[in-house]
């Protein structure tokens, strides 16, 4: 074969490849809704950095794309978005200090990490507060949760809007877990498991018998890697498009934690910004917020099924096996409920009971 040909089917190879492993990233998803709207007059230009802690093919980084090209087509490209994702710029710990500073424009941090500055978050960390996705979105989109939004005012941090990183699972490279037994290891030592830096993770894990150990998202893959903890917990889209397969054997479909996101900007940026400008961004971080929840709920089902493929051992467990983790973890709620504020509960799970009922 001369070498033209060989070339030309090398390149078409590689093509193929690229294509085919880009495809194997995602699922079919769904557009995102039209860019409705005028063109807003120039108010000034302004770059925006963002940094966000997952990869490209992720729901999150997917919806802050839409987010970018709202800004762009409604201001004639005066305000662009540079994204840095994959956590390069930091944790969602760092890059929330970095907004205070005003080193950095807007992040996108899990709830969990953020209740250093709103306490009454935590509520999202009470381990099966939220039994499904339309609780879950009713109560990321109803007043109680804006006021959580709300109390970031003064931190150096405008909090714009919930969005989905969605139910948490377990992985480990140890053992198939089915039990809060098999957590603890009867006659063995109990899993070693990163959680996000939250006091109310780490209550749920020491009760069910796990070394916790609090990490930033970004050191996650290498120390499991290196064996420095057995397992971690996050939602199937993240353990996909971060790899974690490659490092971890076996999940458990435990949906233990319900967590979101929280779009934010510094309020040194937010202050740069013309009145219409702040009222665009703030309509665009709605609307790609609930693109996010869409393009999350598309990824979940389908990246369980990708990581089975690849090779994880995951073991779904059934209406009792998940009673018997309610019932191991209600410690948990017994030590956080009074902290966290039992009226906020009681209203947190009056919305649920009411989308229930529906
Ligand atoms: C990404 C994190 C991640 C979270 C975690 O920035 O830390 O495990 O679930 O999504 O926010």
């Amino acid at each position: 074969m001369n070498l033209f040909w060989r070339n030309t089917l090398t390149l078409a190879g590689a093509a193929t490849l690229t294509l085919g492993l880009a495809h194997a990233q995602t699922p079919d998803l769904s557009d995102p809704p039209d860019i409705e709207g005028d063109v807003l007059e120039d108010h000034g230009s302004h770059t925006l950095r963002m940094g966000i802690g997952l990869a490209e093919s992720s729901p999150q980084y997917l919806s802050v794309k839409y987010f970018a090209d709202i800004l762009d087509q409604r201001t004639e490209g005066r305000i662009s978005v540079d994204i840095f994702p994959n956590s390069q710029l930091g944790d969602d710990v760092q890059m929330m200090e970095m907004l205070q500073t005003g080193s950095l424009d807007m992040t996108y941090p899990s709830s969990s990490p953020a209740t250093t500055y709103v306490e009454e978050l935590a509520a999202f960390d009470l381990p099966f507060l939220l039994p499904n996705r339309d609780a879950a979105i009713a109560v990321m989109q109803s007043d109680t949760a804006q006021r959580m939004l709300d109390g970031f005012e003064g931190s150096g941090i405008k909090a714009l809007a919930f969005s989905e990183n969605g139910y948490r699972q377990l992985t480990n490279s140890a053992r198939p877990v089915e039990s809060p037994e098999d957590v603890a290891g009867l006659d063995v030592s109990g899993l070693t498991i990163r959680t996000m830096e939250n006091p109310v993770h780490l209550s749920i894990w020491e009760t069910l018998g796990a070394n916790p150990t609090p990490m930033a998202f970004g050191e996650l893959f290498s120390a499991m890697e290196q064996g420095v903890v057995d397992g971690q917990e996050n939602p199937w889209s993240t353990i996909l498009t971060s790899n974690f397969h490659e490092v971890q054997d076996y999940g458990s479909e435990t949906r233990h934690v319900y967590t979101p996101f929280i779009l934010m900007i510094s309020e040194r940026t937010w202050e740069r910004l013309a009145p219409e400008y702040q009222e665009l961004v703030q309509d665009a971080a709605r609307k790609s917020a609930e693109y996010e929840i869409q393009l999350a709920t598309e990824y979940d089902d389908w990246s369980r099924e990708q990581l089975e493929e690849k090779g994880m051992q995951i073991t779904r467990l059934d209406d009792e096996q998940i009673a018997a983790f309610q019932e191991a973890v209600q410690p948990v709620y017994d030590e956080w409920a009074p902290r966290i504020g039992e009226d906020l509960i009681a209203e947190i799970q009056e919305i649920v009971e009411s989308t229930s009922s529906q």
